[in-house]
C-alpha cells in the first residue's frame, strides 16, 4: 500500500523544525514491513501538495496534528484527497483528545487515537486484503451519521520498533541550533510519563506509562545521522528524559561507550537526580535540560500534583549550573485557583533562579487533562462547541479564559517581563559566554521561516512574530508598577 504521511504547517508559529517523529516513527515501521512510504515535513519545507498527490498516487494519506494551528494546513490537504478518493486519517495528541469535533469538520474518514504504529499497519494490512476498516482498535470514526470510538489499543512494546529512518525527511534542513549548539536533530529514546500533573495531556494520551525504546538500537541511529549526515546535538523529544537513576545511566553510560562525541539536552523532572547524576549527564555530552517547574507557589504545585517544591527546584538547577549544564524553566502563570499571593511566590522563585532561561505561559485547560475536566465540571469552563471555535482562540496573547483571581493585565506584565528578560539575558551559564543569544537564535529562526515558505506565507508569519514581539516588549517593560508589586527583580541578577 501507498502511504502519504504528513507533518503540517502550523498556522502564526515560527516554525521550529524540529524532526517530526510521530510521521517518521509511523512511516518507519510501515516501510519495514512492506509499504511504501512517503513522508511530507510541511513545517520546513512547502510543496504543492496537489502535484504531490498526482505524482505519489496514495492509497492513504496520515496528517499529524499536535495543535489546532494545525487544522487548516490539514484541512486543505485532506480536501485535495477527498477529491481524489484517497482514504485519509487525522492523527496525533490534538485529535486524540477531541475526535468528535474533529471528525465534524468532514473530510476526514478516521482519527487515529493514542500511539500510530500499530493501528496504522492494522489498517493498511487490512485494507490490502479487501476488508472493511471498521473494526480497527484505536481508530473513530462517524458511520451513519453517528459518532463511533472503538476500543483503544494497548501500548506497544517499543523495542519491536525497527530504527527512525530519518531519510524519509531532509535531513539538512531539518537540522537546528539552539543555545550555542548547532546541528541538531530531534530524536527519541521513550515515549510517556509516570506523572500526575493535572494540567498535562499525558493521563489520557498515555494512561501515565511509560516505555524506552531499545537503547543499542537509538545509538545506531545517531551513529549513522552524525556519520552520514553530519548531525552535531541531540534534542531529546521525550516527556520525562531519563526517568530514573537506573534508566538515566543506562543511556549515559550506553552514549559515554558509544563516543559519538555528540551535545544534548532533553527534558526531566525535577527532584529526580543528585549532583553526581548530573556530573555523569555532562560527561556523556548533556549541555541543557529543560524543566517543567510551573510555579513557585506551594498551593499551586499541590494542585497542579507537580510532587515538588520550591527549594527542590533551586537544588536541581544549581547543581546544573555547577557541572556546567544550561537550564531552561517552564512556568505557567493563571493556574485555576492562583492568588495574587501564588504569584508573587513564583516571582520570587523566578528571582531565585534567574540565571536560567525562562518559558512562561498562560495557562490553557487541555482536553484529556485532569484539570480540564475539573474546571468544565465545576461549570468555570464552557469549552468550544467546534474545531472552528477553537480555531479562533489565540491562547498566546492573553490570559483566556484566566480562571485565576489575579488580573488578566497582571499576568501578562508578569509573563511578558519574564519573557523579555530570557529573551535579551546576555549568559545562561556564569562565564557568560552567550552574549544575547537567545535574541538573536529568536530572530534568526525568524528569517529562515520567511526565507523557507515564500513571500506571502513569509509575510503572514512576520506579521504574527512581529505581533508577538511588540506584545512582549511592549507589557514587559511598560507596566513598572506591576513589576515591583509581585517584586520581580531580574535586571541586576542576569
Ligand atoms: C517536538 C515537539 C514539538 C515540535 C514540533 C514537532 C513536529 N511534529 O514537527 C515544536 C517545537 C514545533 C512543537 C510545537 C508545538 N507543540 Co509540541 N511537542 C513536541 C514534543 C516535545 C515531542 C513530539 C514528538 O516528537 N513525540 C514523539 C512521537 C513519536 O510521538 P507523537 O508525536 O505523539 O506521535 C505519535 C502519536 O501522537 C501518533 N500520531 C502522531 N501523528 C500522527 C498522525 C497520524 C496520521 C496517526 C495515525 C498517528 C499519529 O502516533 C505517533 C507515533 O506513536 C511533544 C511532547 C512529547 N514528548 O510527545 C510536544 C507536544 C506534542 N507539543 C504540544 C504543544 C501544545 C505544542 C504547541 C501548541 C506549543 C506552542 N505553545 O506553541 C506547538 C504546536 C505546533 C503545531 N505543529 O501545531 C503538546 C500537545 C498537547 C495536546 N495537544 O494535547 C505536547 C504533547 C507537549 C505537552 N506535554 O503539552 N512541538
Ligand atoms: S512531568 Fe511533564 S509529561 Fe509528566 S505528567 Fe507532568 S507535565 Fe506531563
Amino acid at each position: 500500500m501507498r502511504v502519504l504521511l504528513i507533518n503540517p504547517a502550523p498556522e502564526h508559529y515560527t516554525r521550529a523544525r524540529c524532526a517530526p517523529l510521530g510521521v517518521l516513527s509511523i512511516g518507519s515501521y510501515l516501510q519495514s514491513k512492506g509499504h511504501d512510504v512517503k513522508v511530507l515535513n510541511r513545517a520546513v519545507v512547502s510543496t504543492d501538495i496537489e502535484a504531490e498527490l498526482d505524482s505519489f498516487r496514495p492509497d492513504f494519506i496520515g496528517c499529524s496534528l499536535l495543535s489546532v494551528m494545525a487544522v487548516k494546513d490539514c484541512l486543505m490537504i485532506s480536501k485535495a484527497a477527498k477529491k481524489r478518493n484517497i482514504c485519509v486519517i487525522w492523527g496525533g495528541p490534538y485529535v486524540s483528545a477531541s475526535p468528535e469535533m474533529t471528525l465534524e469538520l468532514g473530510y476526514i474518514d478516521f482519527i487515529c487515537l493514542g500511539e500510530g504504529e500499530e493501528t496504522w499497519l492494522e489498517v493498511v494490512d487490512t485494507a490490502e486484503k479487501g476488508e472493511d476498516l471498521y473494526s480497527i482498535k484505536g481508530l473513530a470514526y462517524i458511520k451513519n451519521g453517528k459518532f463511533v470510538r472503538n476500543a483503544d489499543r494497548e501500548f506497544m512494546d517499543l523495542t519491536l520498533l525497527p530504527p527512525i529512518d530519518y531519510s524519509l525527511i531532509d535531513i539538512q534542513k531539518t537540522f537546528y541550533k539552539n543555545y550555542e549548539y548547532d546541528g541538531i536533530m530531534g530524536m527519541y529514546i521513550s515515549k510517556g510519563c509516570n506523572g500526575h500533573c493535572t494540567f498535562c495531556y499525558n493521563r489520557d494520551f498515555f494512561s501515565n506509562c511509560r516505555r524506552t525504546r531499545d537503547v543499542k538500537l537509538f545509538i545506531e541511529e545517531a551513529r549513522l545521522l552524525k556519520e552520514k549526515y553530519g548531525m552535531k546535538a541531540i534534542a531529546f523529544t521525550d516527556e520525562l528524559f531519563g526517568y530514573n537513576k537506573e534508566t538515566l545511566h543506562e543511556i549515559c553510560n550506553a552514549l559515554i561507550e558509544a563516543d559519538l562525541g555528540l551535545h544534548w539536552g532533553g527534558m526531566t523532572k525535577i527532584g529526580l537526580f543528585d549532583k553526581e547524576d548530573f556530573e555523569l549527564m555532562h560527561k556523556a555530552g548533556c549541555r541543557w535540560l529543560e524543566f517543567g517547574v510551573e510555579s513557585g507557589s506551594k498551593n499551586t504545585l499541590k494542585r497542579m500534583k507537580k510532587a515538588l517544591n520550591p527549594e527542590m527546584v533551586e537544588k536541581d538547577l544549581k547543581n546544573c549550573r555547577d557541572v556546567g549544564i544550561i537550564t531552561l524553566s517552564y512556568f505557567i502563570v493563571g493556574f485555576p485557583g492562583e492568588t495574587p499571593e501564588d504569584l508573587k511566590a513564583t516571582c520570587e522563585l523566578v528571582n531565585k533562579i534567574s540565571y536560567t532561561k525562562f518559558v512562561c505561559s498562560y495557562f490553557s485547560p487541555l482536553p484529556g487533562s485532569e484539570i480540564f475536566d475539573e474546571v468544565v465540571s465545576q461549570g468555570k469552563y464552557t469549552p468550544p462547541k467546534s474545531i472552528k471555535e477553537c480555531m479562533k482562540t489565540r491562547i498566546f496573547y492573553s490570559p483566556k479564559p484566566n480562571l485565576s483571581s489575579v488580573k488578566s493585565l497582571d499576568l501578562k506584565v508578569v509573563r511578558c517581563h519574564i519573557l523579555w528578560s530570557s529573551f535579551t539575558k546576555k549568559s545562561f551559564i556564569e562565564n557568560g559566554k552567550l552574549d544575547y543569544s537567545v535574541a538573536k537564535k529568536d530572530i534568526v529562526d525568524v528569517l529562515k521561516s520567511l526565507k523557507g515558505h515564500g513571500f506571502k506565507e513569509g509575510v503572514i508569519q512576520f506579521i504574527a512574530s512581529a505581533y508577538e514581539f511588540l506584545d512582549i516588549f511592549f507589557y514587559g517593560n511598560f507596566f513598572p508598577h506591576i513589576v515591583k508589586k509581585y517584586g520581580l527583580d531580574l535586571k541586576e541578577k542576569k
